[in-house]
C-alpha cells in the first residue's frame, strides 16, 4: 500500500476519535445544561409565593440562558440561596390583644362647630372604600358591621363619622360602616332598616358581630369597646339626655350589640313598627324569652351625647306601640328577619361609608 494512502488513514481514524470525542463532549455538556435548568426552574417554582405571576416565572427562566454550564452551576447554588433570602415570607400576624393599648378613655365631644367633609376625607385616608377598615399590624378579634337607620340626616351623620372612626381603629377592629337609607317619604321604620343593614352587610364580608347605632349617638369614652359579647350588649347606657342614668331597666335603645348568633336565635328585628318608638322594646323581649340578659359596660365608660334635633318628620309615636309589644312572643316567630321584605333602590360606596338606599314599603 502507498505510504501516502496509510498516513490519510492514519489522519481518518484519528479525525474521527477526536470528532467522536467531541460529540460526547458535546452531549455531556447538553445532557448537564438541560438537568442544570430543569433543576434550577423547578426549585424557583418552589420557592414562588403561590400568587407569582407568568411575568416572574418567566424571569426565572430567562436567568439561565446564555452562560456556561460551569458558571451556571456555581451561580445556581449561590442564586438559590438569593432567591430564598428574596421571597418575601407573608408576615404571620399575631391576634390583636383582648384590650387594645391604644385607647385613651374619655374624651371631648361637642357638636358646637359643624364638621367640613374635606377635612373628614383627610382625616381618614387610611380606610378601604366602603369604609372599611381592618389593623395593620394584628388579627382583630371581631368582624364588626356598624349599621345605621337613616334618612335626612347629613349634618349627624358627619359627625358620627368624625368621631367614630378614630374610635373605632383605636379599639382595633376590622369593621365597615353600613348607612342604611330609607327611600321616598313614608313612615320611618328604624328596626326593619336595621334587618335590611344585617344581610346586606353579610352579603359583603362575613361578619360575626353587629352594632345598631342611631346616627345622632356619640360615645365619651373609648373603653366603650364596639364590639360583641357572650351576651347581647347595650353600649349607649348613660345618655346626657337621661342625665347620664338608664332610662329604664329595659331599655335598648340607641346603640346595641349582637352576634351573628344571637341575631339569628331572635329572628332578628321587627318590621311592623312604623313610625317612632317600642321597636326596641320589643328587640328586648326577644332577647328575654330566648333566655338572654343584656350586659353593659360600667361607670363612666358608658356615658355618651346624643346630638339634639326636633322630631322628625314622618316619624311621629307610633299609636299601636303598647299594643304591639305585648305580643312580641307570638309575633317574633313569623315577623323578623324571616319576613324580611326589601328593594335595593341604590348602592353608594365611598372612603368614609357604604350608602345603601332601600325601598321598605309603608304602613
Ligand atoms: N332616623 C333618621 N331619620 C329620621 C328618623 C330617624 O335618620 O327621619 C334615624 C337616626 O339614626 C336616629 C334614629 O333613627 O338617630 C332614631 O330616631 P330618633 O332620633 O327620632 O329617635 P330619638 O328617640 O328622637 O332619638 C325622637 C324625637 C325626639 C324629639 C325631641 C324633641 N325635643
Ligand atoms: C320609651 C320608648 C322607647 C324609647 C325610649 C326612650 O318610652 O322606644 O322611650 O325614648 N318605648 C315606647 O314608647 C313603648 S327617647 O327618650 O330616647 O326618645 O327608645
Amino acid at each position: 500500500m502507498p505510504e501516502s494512502v496509510l498516513l490519510n488513514a492514519g489522519f481518518f481514524a484519528k479525525s474521527c476519535a477526536v470528532l467522536v470525542c467531541l460529540c460526547g463532549v458535546h452531549l455531556i455538556v447538553a445532557l448537564v445544561f438541560y438537568l442544570t435548568e430543569s433543576t434550577s426552574t423547578k426549585f424557583y417554582y418552589r420557592q414562588m409565593p403561590s400568587d407569582s405571576s407568568e411575568t416572574h416565572r418567566r424571569a426565572a427562566l430567562v436567568i439561565f440562558d446564555n452562560r456556561t454550564v460551569e458558571t451556571e452551576l456555581n451561580k445556581l447554588i449561590y442564586n438559590a440561596s438569593v432567591i430564598k433570602d428574596d421571597v418575601e415570607e407573608p408576615a404571620v400576624l399575631e391576634s390583636c390583644p383582648e384590650t387594645s393599648p391604644l385607647l385613651v378613655g374619655p374624651l371631648r365631644v361637642e357638636f358646637s362647630e359643624p364638621v367640613n367633609l374635606d377635612m373628614l376625607h383627610k382625616e381618614n385616608q387610611q380606610l378601604m372604600m366602603g369604609g372599611r377598615y381592618k389593623p395593620s399590624d394584628c388579627v382583630a378579634l371581631q368582624k364588626v358591621a356598624l349599621i345605621i337607620p337613616f334618612r335626612n340626616r347629613d349634618e349627624h351623620l358627619k359627625y358620627w363619622l368624625h368621631y367614630l372612626h378614630p374610635i373605632l381603629q383605636r379599639q382595633q377592629l376590622d369593621y365597615g360602616i353600613y348607612v342604611i337609607e330609607q327611600d321616598g317619604v313614608d313612615t320611618f321604620n328604624r328596626a326593619k332598616l336595621l334587618n335590611v343593614g344585617y344581610v346586606e352587610a353579610l352579603k359583603e364580608y362575613d361578619y360575626d358581630c353587629f352594632i345598631f347605632s342611631d346616627v345622632d349617638i356619640i360615645p365619651m369614652d373609648d373603653r366603650n369597646t364596639y364590639k360583641c359579647s357572650s351576651q347581647p350588649r347595650h353600649l349607649s347606657v348613660s345618655m346626657d339626655k337621661f342625665g347620664f342614668r338608664l332610662p329604664y331597666k329595659q331599655y335598648f335603645g340607641g346603640v346595641s350589640a349582637m352576634s351573628k348568633e344571637q341575631f339569628q336565635k331572635i329572628n332578628g328585628f321587627p318590621n311592623n313598627y312604623w313610625g317612632w318608638g317600642g321597636e326596641d322594646d320589643d328587640i328586648f323581649n326577644r332577647l328575654s324569652f330566648r333566655g338572654m340578659k343584656i350586659s353593659r359596660p360600667n361607670g363612666d365608660i358608658g356615658n355618651c351625647r346624643m346630638i339634639r334635633h326636633s322630631r322628625d318628620k314622618k316619624n311621629e309615636p307610633n299609636p299601636q306601640r303598647f299594643n304591639r309589644i305585648t305580643h312580641t312572643r307570638q309575633t317574633m316567630n313569623t315577623d323578623g328577619i324571616n319576613s324580611l321584605e326589601y328593594k335595593v333602590i341604590n348602592i353608594e360606596k365611598n372612603k368614609l361609608y357604604t350608602k345603601i338606599t332601600v325601598d321598605i314599603g309603608k304602613p
